[in-house]
């Protein structure tokens, strides 16, 4: 097979990307490890940055989107038993959040590849890149049961995640990591009940930290903090109801609706980035390149701005024969990574329980919030950051 652009991983960088390039005549192919409805049962981010709304209807794909998605302008920070609210919308200089689930805009974009015809392999196994920096060409091999296939291609893109194979190709000693494991995990549960709260509540606890959020007015998200060691398996749904009441400010614990859990997981909590982000034809994006912990939701917009960056790259490439986007993609799509990175910890650290911090520490988590709330400038910086940088 051959093609110009092939994507190693369906996710939604992957999509987003084969599917801006489809509507400029770019052919690709998407090579996805997972059938369609595994990717489409993982539970995860639920908060869009205002520029990949955009750009999710820059790729046809926003109908749903603005139909049955949310605009939030603001969000709640609870500590010390009461709630503050963060008006995104007045301290962002009039911009918002959209509210809608990262499985439903995976869903979406699956479709709109359908419409289009556009060519996405599942249930790939060993996919290998080879070629990546050599003066031929590069291509991609892998197997479907008992037949390895091979895909010429102009350039690779690693859109497979944090346990891709993509990263893994470029030497050891090409690629400088940077990493920080925080010593707890977010347990989430989805429920079928209406949200305790129409915006989202981050709570601090001495318990631990919490998160109210939602997909929809009758289905809701909820977060706790918890110990790495804690399994699934440990926490009943009235254990885990029981605990979340315990972290929030009483008036909302009061209003609490509790119901069933669908899905219920664990997730680790990781900082992580790769440098640079492109190793000869090979162009890493999304989580396959960087993850933050999920506290400032940024982790998928982060892939949605590497999206915008490699997408007008290759338009360049394509379209006009320049390449300057391509050569720049990485210092590019890395200065904002950081910004993003340095978000995440912060509201992190200041949001979480840290089972050894200091007297002194603990002072100065106090003291972020007496300042946040007492300064129109902090919370224009949160809010910015909230909303989106630009690209
Ligand atoms: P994905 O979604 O991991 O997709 C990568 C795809 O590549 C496939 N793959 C392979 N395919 C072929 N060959 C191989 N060798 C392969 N290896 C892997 C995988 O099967 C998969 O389908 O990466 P992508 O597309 O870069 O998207 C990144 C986002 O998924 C991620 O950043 C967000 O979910 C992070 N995140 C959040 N981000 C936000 O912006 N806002 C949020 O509110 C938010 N909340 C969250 C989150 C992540 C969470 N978890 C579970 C880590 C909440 C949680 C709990
Ligand atoms: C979610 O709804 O899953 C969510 C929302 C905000 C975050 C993280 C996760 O910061």
């Amino acid at each position: 097979m051959k093609t110009s652009v092939c994507i190693i991983g369906g996710g939604p960088s992957g999509l987003l990307l084969s599917q801006l390039l489809h509507l400029q005549g770019i052919d690709t192919i998407v090579l996805e490890r997972q059938s369609r409805e595994y990717v489409l049962s993982r539970i995860r981010a639920g908060v869009l940055e205002h520029g990949f709304a955009e750009l999710m209807r820059q790729a046809h794909c926003g109908e749903r989107m603005d139909r049955e998605g949310e605009i939030h302008e603001g969000f709640y920070i609870a500590h010390d038993g009461k709630k503050s609210r963060v008006d995104l919308y007045k301290y962002s200089g009039g911009n918002s959040v959209m509210v809608y689930g990262q499985t439903e805009l995976t869903r979406d974009l699956y479709e709109a590849r359908d419409k289009l015809k556009g060519k996405v392999i599942h249930n790939v196994e060993d996919v290998q890149l080879h070629n990546l920096k050599a003066a031929t060409p590069p291509y991609v091999t892998y197997r479907h049961g008992d037949e390895v296939v091979r895909i010429d291609c102009d350039y690779v893109i690693g859109a497979d995640g944090f346990h891709g194979v993509s990263r893994k190709s470029i030497p050891r000693d090409v690629l400088k990591e940077y990493e920080k494991v925080y010593p707890f995990g977010w347990l989430g549960v989805l429920s079928r009940t209406k949200p305790v709260s129409p915006e989202l509540i981050y709570a601090r606890h001495e318990r631990g930290f919490a998160l109210c959020s939602l997909r929809s007015q009758v289905l809701s998200r909820y977060y706790i903090q918890v110990p790495l060691t804690d399994k699934v398996e440990d926490w009943s749904d009235d254990q885990f109801w029981a605990e979340l009441k315990r972290r929030l400010p009483t008036e909302v614990a009061e209003q609490l609706v509790t119901g069933p859990s669908i899905e219920k997981s664990i997730a680790p909590l990781r900082s992580y980035v790769a440098e640079p982000m492109r190793y000869g034809n090979l162009f890493l994006a999304g989580d396959a390149a960087h993850i933050v912990p999920p506290t400032g939701a940024r982790g998928l917009n982060s892939a949605a701005s590497d999206i915008y960056y490699l997408y007008n790259a290759l338009l360049g490439h394509y379209k006009h024969g320049d390449d300057a986007g391509l050569d720049g993609y990485s210092a590019k799509a890395l200065a904002r990574v950081w910004k993003a990175q340095r978000f995440s910890w912060w509201m992190t650290n200041m949001l979480h329980t840290y089972p050894d911090s200091l007297d002194y520490d603990k002072k100065l988590q106090q003291v972020e919030w007496d300042y946040l709330f007492s300064s129109d400038n902090a919370l224009s910086a949160l809010a910015e950051n909230y909303v989106g940088l630009p690209f």
